[in-house]
């Protein structure tokens, strides 16, 4: 056979091993956490008990936890590392061993920490905040979690290090800068995690203090929470930057703007966590304030962003020959589930991020934090317009990595999935942003409320999202039948790993964009600046007991 170009640049198969690794637990996630989101849903409407007395929050742990952390970073690691030996080059065999180690510490830790909540030994939720305590081996599980996920980093930074060595004096591939950023935000941010379950909650735990710092473990947290949710945005954005424009037939609008969305994405995602904690005590409410407004200081790389996608469609609809102001819309590849189903996605992003910006507005989030309202603006950012781009991604990487094919039938059944997702997810999360509104709690076992007075109210909505997540659950045995078909049954052949060319091909990015020191020392100025007077704060003004190093 001759070999095209395609053939050519496929990511090498021993990477593509340690990529699908990755998946297959990222998707067993998926299966977990899918089925406890549909129990949840179907006990809040009030019509559903637990069966064998299984506690709600042992439920809602085991969600929280497959989805937002397993689930992500299994499916982000996967991803990276694919991204990363595609066009930074084939991995070292130092750095693949390196990109396994870290799958094994992931996936060590995932067994430890999912046992102990499966044993109702550590049912505190995705944010595990204190005082409700986990067993010890629940905190080791996770600081392996995010051990392993650094290991796995590193060896994407170990590739990119080498493309530079190679080629001095040239910005480095798109995607793999897009990876490394990414590896880099996630970092710094798991310290703050890191710092929290070391020194707080795993001590206490064995019981070795017997108090801890509640508002510095959740300031820890938060300090981590929300780039995490960059964390899991940032994939989604390579794949909407980079691999969109070459699957719709047209090319990346600015290779420099993305880069520049991508650092700013990293400076300012990190100095904002108080935006989780505006209505929490202790904290200087001139430090939230100087938060809040960094927070809209990161809304503007996803303008940004938003402004390259629609530049991107534009021109890509005049050059084949599209008028009027919505042309371009009509002739997008509506048949090719490789578009359409990050595109379904994209777009709930313009809805979620507004529900964002009014989260981190002061005042109206006095209205809606801790209500359900907030369950439903994360289950549009992350439950649809990422994860929905991660499955839309893994339909053609899962064929490419396994030697085989997207077939034409599972190209529909892609579609129709994303489309049974959107409604499914149209009701679940439409109605928790009303419910939000009248007031319902969001993390509440109905038992604690179905009996108020205000209850019944809720009831109506909390139908709607027992339907939407029956639906949504439909819509996960679809991937995963699709996930299993693509990765073992699909007909063998050569799935193309689309990677876009930017419109102007003497487009250059300035290298000030790899110059890391200057980025990450920015960063540190940024957080330093936004969390020392806060902590100081926070830890001289602890509650008797709470202070010393001894309890914290
Ligand atoms: Fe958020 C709470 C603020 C984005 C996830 N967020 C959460 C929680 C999660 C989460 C998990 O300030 C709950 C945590 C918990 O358990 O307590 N969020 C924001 C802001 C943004 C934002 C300002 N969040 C995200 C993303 C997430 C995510 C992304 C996951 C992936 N969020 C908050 C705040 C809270 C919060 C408060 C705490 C609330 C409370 O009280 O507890 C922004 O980054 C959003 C910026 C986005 C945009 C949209 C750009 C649009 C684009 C798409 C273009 C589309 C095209 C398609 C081109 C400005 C890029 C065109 C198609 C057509 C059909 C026309
Ligand atoms: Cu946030």
């Amino acid at each position: 056979m001759k070999k095209t170009s395609s053939t050519l640049s496929k990511v090498d198969s021993r990477d593509a091993k340690l990529s699908m690794a990755h998946f297959y637990f990222a998707f067993f996630a998926l299966a977990l956490g899918g089925l406890m989101g549909l129990l949840q849903t179907l006990v809040r409407s009030g019509k559903v008990n637990l069966p064998g007395g299984i506690n709600y929050y042992e439920i809602l742990t085991v969600h929280g936890i497959m989805m937002g952390l397993i689930l992500t970073t299994f499916f982000i690691m996967g991803f990276q590392h694919a991204a990363v030996s595609k066009t930074a080059g084939t991995y070292s065999n130092a750095a693949r061993r390196t990109g396994w180690i870290g799958f094994w510490a992931m996936t060590i830790g995932t067994g430890m920490a999912s046992t102990m909540v499966l044993l109702n030994k550590a049912s505190v939720l995705y944010t595990f905040y204190a005082p409700l305590q986990a067993h010890w081996i629940f905190y080791l599980g996770l600081t392996f979690v995010v051990v392993g996920s650094w290991i796995d980093g590193i060896a994407q930074i170990m590739t990119y290090a080498k493309w530079h060595k190679k080629n001095p004096g040239k910005p480095g591939p798109l995607l793999s800068f897009m990876a490394v950023v990414n590896t880099t935000l996630w970092i710094v941010a798991t310290l703050g995690v890191a710092s929290t379950v070391l020194f707080q909650l795993l001590p206490w735990s064995l019981g070795w203090v017997d108090r801890v710092n509640v508002l510095l473990s959740r300031t820890l947290f938060w300090y981590f929470g929300h780039p995490l949710v960059y964390f899991w945005l940032l994939p989604a954005y390579m794949c909407w930057y980079t691999i969109i424009p070459k699957i719709i037939g047209g090319k990346i609008f600015s290779d420099t703007l993305a880069r520049l969305a991508f650092i700013l994405l990293l400076l300012f995602s990190i100095p904002v966590g108080f935006h989780h904690q505006l209505t929490e005590p202790g904290i200087d409410p001139a430090w939230k304030f100087i938060q809040v407004i960094l927070t809209f200081m990161v809304v503007i790389p996803s303008l940004m962003t938003a402004f390259a996608l629609f530049a991107t469609f534009e021109r890509n609809g005049r050059m084949k020959g599209a008028t009027g102001v919505m042309g371009w819309f009509r002739v997008l590849p509506w048949n090719d589930a490789r578009f359409t189903v990050p595109f379904i996605g994209m777009a709930s992003f313009i809805p979620g991020g507004a529900g964002g910006i009014i989260n981190a507005s002061n005042q109206m989030d006095q209205v809606v934090h801790n209500t359900i309202w907030v369950t439903g603006h994360f289950h549009l950012t992350a439950a649809t317009s990422v994860v929905l781009t991660f499955f839309g991604i893994s339909y053609w990487l899962v064929p490419h990595l396994t030697g085989r094919k997207l077939t034409k039938s599972m190209n529909k059944l892609a579609i129709i999935q994303a489309w049974i997702w959107f409604v499914g997810m149209v009701f679940m999360s439409g109605s928790m942003h009303f419910e939000g509104l009248l007031g319902a709690p969001r993390r509440s076992a109905f038992s604690t409320y179905g009996g108020s007075a205000q209850a019944a109210e809720w009831i109506p909505y909390q139908i709607a999202q027992a339907v939407g997540g029956s639906i949504l659950f439909i819509g996960i045995i679809l991937v995963l039948i699709i996930f299993i078909n693509l990765a073992f049954f699909a007909p063998k052949g050569d799935e193309e790993f689309p990677v876009g060319e930017t419109e102007n091909p003497e487009e250059v990015a300035p290298l000030i964009f790899e110059n890391w020191k200057l980025w990450i020392g920015i960063c540190i100025v940024l957080i330093l600046f936004a969390y020392t007077i806060p902590f100081i704060d926070i830890i001289k003004n602890a509650p008797p007991g709470s202070k010393g190093f001894k309890t914290w």
